[in-house]
């Protein structure tokens, strides 16, 4: 399977392909999948233009793709990138959660947490390639690798940001997504990042431990690759194990209380002033053009 070096395999749909080319972008595919045959390191790319935005589909696809790459024995590690300019992934997609159909809400949050346990717990070393904005759920699919590379700022460039600004929409943060938060840049930093909504520049993330590394725009995505690589020449039963001792007890309690999770997102996301709230912050991202 990995005698070719140059082939790479590509991920349609839920469905793992042959194919010998470099390039593999397509309009329809919302993710992508290559695996490089020489290091072993898988690419997933988000690709659902304008903003990634994670829809009950897009979570669906996203949790596939990991699935189907960790049927692969000689995969070791994942690269999370997106094929947007501009944009890592705009968070969960408001559209689910702005006058909602109640069954799909249910769905849609179920998605969610599945998307969370899929990237936390994964076998593989994954690293996020951040080379655009990541703010909210995209900071989420962030946090969930255990590797963050993230675009330095660039004078001619508009700083792409990272953080939880939910409070900005007038939602909030679930309680494992919060203790994810606050397990990786530390307490002090999650209650002030949460309550206020803060997003942050590259540089600033950098020095909270939001994000590990910098690069230019250009080479975040090969600088992840590379480390990628590096992580998968660790003895990997270990490393996956080292992994689970931090975040088993964190899934462990989302498993537990996943339906109390379920309940407390559909009564607050219906609720009629969180209504408003978004309603706003739509017209607002509307308005900016
Ligand atoms: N969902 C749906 N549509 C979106 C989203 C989104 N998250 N973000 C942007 N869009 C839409 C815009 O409305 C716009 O649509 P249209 O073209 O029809 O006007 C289109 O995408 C392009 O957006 P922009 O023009 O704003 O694109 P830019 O490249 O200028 O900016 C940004 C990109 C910076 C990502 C900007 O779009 C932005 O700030 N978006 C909002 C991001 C955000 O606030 N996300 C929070 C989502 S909520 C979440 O993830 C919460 C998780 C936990 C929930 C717990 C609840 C209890």
């Amino acid at each position: 399977m990995f005698a070719n070096a140059l082939s790479k395999r590509i991920l349609k749909g839920g469905s793992l392909h042959r194919l010998a080319i470099r390039s593999f972008s397509s309009s329809k595919d919302l993710v992508l999948t290559t695996v490089d045959a020489d290091t072993g390191v898988a690419t997933l790319t988000m690709n659902q233009a304008p903003v990634n935005s994670l829809s009950m589909e897009m979570c669906q696809a996203i949790s596939s793709a990991i699935i189907e790459i960790e049927k692969e024995p000689r995969v070791q590690s994942l690269v999370l990138a997106s094929s947007l300019p501009s944009v890592f992934c705009a968070g969960l997609d408001i559209m689910e959660m702005h006058k909602p159909d109640d069954e799909r809400l249910t769905a849609f949050w179920n998605s969610f947490q599945q998307l969370y346990f899929d990237l936390y717990g994964s076998r593989l070393a994954t690293i996020a390639a951040i080379a655009g904005h990541a703010p909210a759920a995209g900071c989420m699919l962030a946090l969930c690798c255990d590797y963050r590379i993230m675009a330095s700022v660039e004078e001619s460039q508009r700083a792409s940001t990272i953080g939880l600004n939910e409070t900005k929409l007038g939602i909030v943060a679930p309680p494992w997504l919060a203790q994810q938060y606050a397990d990786t840049v530390g307490q002090r930093h999650a209650e002030l990042g949460l309550s206020l909504g803060l997003l942050y520049t590259s540089n600033e993330a950098l020095a909270m431990g939001l994000v590990d590394e910098l690069a230019s725009k250009d080479k975040v995505l090969k600088r992840s690759q590379d480390e990628a690589a590096e992580w998968a020449k660790v003895p990997p039963k270990a490393r996956y194990a080292s992994k689970l001792l931090a975040r088993k007890p964190r899934m462990d309690n989302l498993v537990e209380t996943r339906q109390i999770d379920n309940d407390f997102f559909r009564s607050y996301i219906t609720n009629d002033t969180v209504q408003r709230t978004l309603d706003g912050y739509l017209q607002s991202l509307t308005k900016k053009k």
